[in-house]
């Protein structure tokens, strides 16, 4: 039994976005193309020793259905945008989209760890990547933007935006 289970532990430790760096990252390295997908954003710190009050992420142009889940102590507001036209969120056609959802509360101290969670469906788009942009808001007007995406002049930014990775339907 042990044989089996040494293994499957590292292959599943191998999609952790860089841990030991913290920031702001997802759970997941990688979900199903056009699926239901369970998302949860890390929040390891915060923004230079203040503490969290805000957590506001920027949804990706193919991400045309996404929830937040409910969470205690923190209010919940969601911005939408219009699309051209209609496109399938997996419910039949809608013509709007969610632009960005923020969660304002806590405050969450810089030494303690939570997650925000979404309820998302991926697109159609297997092997792209999706990139969310997140900003941190802590008290003392204080934020973090966690915005880069990597590209070959700068494959490690210092504030990457957490990336979720397609794969197949
Ligand atoms: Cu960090």
């Amino acid at each position: 039994m042990r044989a089996y289970i040494l293994p499957l532990l590292a292959v599943a430790a191998l999609p952790a976005p860089s841990p030991a760096r913290a920031h702001i990252v997802l759970d997941l390295a990688e979900a199903p193309a056009a699926s239901y997908q369970r998302i949860a954003f890390r929040v390891g710190h915060g923004c230079a020793g203040a503490a969290t009050t805000g957590v506001e992420v920027r949804l990706p142009e193919g991400v045309v259905a996404a929830r937040p889940m409910v969470k205690p102590g923190w209010t919940i507001a969601i911005t939408t945008r219009a699309l051209e036209r209609p496109v399938s969120n997996g419910h039949g056609l809608t013509r709007e989209a969610p632009a960005t959802i923020a969660w304002q509360g806590g405050p969450l101290p810089d030494a303690h760890y939570d997650e925000f969670v979404l309820m998302i469906r991926t697109p159609d788009a297997p092997g792209t990547s999706l990139a969310f942009p997140v900003v941190q808001f802590c008290e003392g007007g204080v934020r973090s933007d966690w915005v880069e995406t990597p590209s070959d002049a700068n494959p490690r930014p210092r504030s990457p935006a957490p990336v979720l990775r397609l794969g197949a339907r």
